[in-house]
């Protein structure tokens, strides 16, 4: 609402107003939308500022893919979508990748963006900034919207907001052109515009039958297994997916941002003998996970020889039968899911067949013993293992941090090394790969949930949202990012043999990133031990200070794409 110094005369009578800015400020507080993730400037600055003077609280970021970043893992941490604010053209395509980022995850997210106005851009007659949002963000998100009348503000965010939660989340496009944040309508009438949405995302209880369906066929299992994805996690239905694996008995495998749903140390998970459990169970029950490529599509001989049958349980009907047939097919969320089948288990559900459980047991203790002896090296410079056997203590000690991870060796071995305890406290590189998650991620979590942060990024990982160490010491936020420095992408090796410019995968060597983060008056430290590092990374979690750490790995130890190499395409030519 306008202050009383803007009223206005109408009919005799004086009426309060209120406009376009205040009309967005009130929908997102009314519907409990009390953080923005974005970058001010023409014709949002001012949205920004009085947002924050309405205890909305605003970040401000470099670049807008970071705050789109931060704002679609808001998204996945709290279930209520994430906002990300731009301006028109440039900042709503910086912003774009991270709102299509939100719906390949499954996360949701509003991307609002101010725009050029429309008869200016419909004529193409060269606006300020002008183009033709809608229609570039349409095909990559889950729906976009624009809102033309002040009038129309509160039922554009009630229908953003529904959009973004319910059924299968995802990234939501407003776009609200310049003008309409300055008309102005009666206060009352304004209030009475907006809305709050009920019961954004609604529970979808799957049919009785579907449930029979599911668990005949898991009874029939000579060797089921559970896989629990990301849409597990998101649905923060904890006690009841344990209750269910614990109740079955079934070892499960964690897909990367499910690690922590159960303890990776769970005498069930089956994380350490991934191989053998997809290659040999003959039933395979998916829980929030897609049969994409993180999964071999759910054939081929990552899945071996043997027969599957596929249980999936997903909010989304059409992801069924997407790459395999799946036999048992459960629609709805996964908490109500989850539940029923536990309800229709009933209490004497037969135990998991031993001679499976146990199979999966040695081979599970095989791979840790395998690996214990390499997380213990004190190397200088360090390996991957070496350093990672570091933060997989401090981890350890400290379960309730957040794990951000992007690279390609430091993020492959470092899911495989560093158990996660307590779930969502992954977050990493998701269905895309994408690099250039990390600040964004690292700012959110912290921001979202005050609980300290660890980011462990490759260099070239880093380099994507770098600039953001200024945003994290700006908000003084208690995020710790460790540089595993090996001077490049995948390995900091290469030559090029051609000619006097470097090789393509290679960056500055003995580069110093611990520099960076000084410049803004944060704690920068260069680790060249295991033990080294684990002392920075406990100082800097006990501060709670903003702390970048230089880690020096050997610049020979990566691989080429860390553990997905077999994605590259190989020329039939020989490699010059
Ligand atoms: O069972 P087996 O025997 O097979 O063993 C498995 C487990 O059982 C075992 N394991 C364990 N053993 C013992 N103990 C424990 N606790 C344990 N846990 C597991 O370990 C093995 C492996 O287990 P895992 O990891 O679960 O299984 P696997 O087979 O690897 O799983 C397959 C996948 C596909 C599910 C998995 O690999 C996966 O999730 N991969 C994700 C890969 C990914 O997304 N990578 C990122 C993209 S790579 C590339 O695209 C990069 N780019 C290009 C680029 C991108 N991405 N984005 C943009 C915007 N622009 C460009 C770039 C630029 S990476 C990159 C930068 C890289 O350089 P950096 O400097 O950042 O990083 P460095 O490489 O460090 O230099
Ligand atoms: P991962 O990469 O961990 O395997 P994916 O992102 O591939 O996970 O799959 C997540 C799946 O979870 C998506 O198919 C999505 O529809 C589903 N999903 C997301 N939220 C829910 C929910 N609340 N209930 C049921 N399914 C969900
Ligand atoms: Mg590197």
């Amino acid at each position: 609402m306008l202050n009383t110094a803007q009223k206005t005369e109408a009919s005799g009578t004086e009426h309060e107003l209120t406009d376009g800015f205040h009309l967005v400020i009130d929908a997102l507080k009314l519907n409990g939308i009390d953080t923005v993730y974005g970058v001010p400037g023409i014709p949002i600055t001012d949205l920004g500022r009085m947002a924050q003077a309405a205890g909305i609280r605003v970040l401000s970021f470099r670049h807008e893919q970071n705050a789109g970043y931060a704002a679609s893992i808001a998204g996945f941490l709290t279930k209520k979508p994430g906002v990300c604010l731009t301006v028109s053209a440039p900042g709503f395509l910086n912003g774009l990748t991270a709102l299509a980022h939100a719906t390949t995850n499954c996360f949701p997210m509003i991307l609002i963006s101010g725009s050029s106005e429309r008869e200016i851009v419909d004529l193409q007659q060269g606006d300020y900034e002008e183009m033709d949002q809608l229609a570039i963000a349409k095909p990559l998100c889950k729906a976009a919207y624009r809102v033309l009348h002040a009038q129309d503000i509160g039922i554009g965010l009630a229908r953003a907001i529904r959009a973004a939660v319910s059924g299968r989340p995802g990234g939501v496009y407003l776009d609200l052109p310049a003008k309409l944040f300055a008309q102005v309508m009666n206060a009352d009438a304004g209030a009475k515009s907006l809305v709050k949405v009920i019961d954004a995302a609604p529970a979808q209880l799957p049919a009785p039958a579907a449930v029979k369906r599911a668990l005949d066929v898991l009874k029939s299992a000579k060797r089921p297994l559970i896989i629990l994805g990301k849409g597990a996690a998101y649905a923060q239905a904890d006690d009841a997916i344990r209750t269910l694996v614990e109740k079955s008995g079934i070892p499960f495998l964690p897909m990367s941002m499910a690690k922590g749903l159960l303890p990776d140390t769970h005498p069930q998970c089956a994380g350490a003998a991934r191989s053998t459990v997809l290659k040999d169970s003959d039933v395979v029950m998916l829980i929030g996970a897609r049969l994409n490529w993180l999964l071999s599509h759910g054939k081929g001989k990552t899945w071996g020889d043997q027969p599957k049958k596929f249980i999936q349980v997903d909010i989304e009907p059409k992801e069924m039968d997407s790459n395999v047939e799946i036999a048992a097919p459960l629609v709805g969320d996964v908490g109500s899911c989850v539940t029923a089948l536990l309800e229709a288990m009933g209490g004497n559900w037969p135990a998991a067949p031993a001679d499976w459980v146990n199979a999966v047991k040695t081979k599970r203790e095989e791979n840790v013993a395998k690996m214990a002896p390499r997380l213990m090296n004190n190397k200088s410079p360090m390996d991957y293992h070496g350093a990672l056997g570091a933060l997989r203590t401090i981890i350890k000690e400290r379960p309730d941090a957040f794990l951000v991870n992007e690279g390609a060796n430091t993020l492959d071995l470092a899911r495989g090394v560093i158990d996660m305890y307590q779930p969502r406290k992954r977050l990493d590189v998701g269905t895309w790969g994408v690099m250039g998650i990390g600040m964004g991620y690292a700012i959110a979590a912290a921001v979202e949930t005050g609980k300290p942060v660890l980011a462990v990024e490759g260099d070239s990982a880093f380099g994507f949202s770098g600039m953001e160490i200024e945003t994290i010491c700006r908000y003084n936020l208690p995020v710790c990012v460790v540089i595993f420095n090996n001077d490049g992408i995948y390995r900091g090796t290469d030559i090029n043999s051609a000619g006097h410019d470097p090789a393509t995968t290679v960056f500055v060597k003995g580069a110093r990133y611990d520099k960076m983060i000084e410049a803004f008056g944060g704690i920068g430290i260069n680790a060249t031990t295991p033990d080294e590092l684990k002392r920075a990374v406990n100082a800097a979690m006990d501060s709670g200070k903003p702390t970048l750490i230089n880690a020096v790995i050997d610049p020979a130890a990566g691989s080429e794409s860390g553990r997905i190499g077999n994605l590259n395409p190989q020329s039939v030519l020989k490699k010059k």
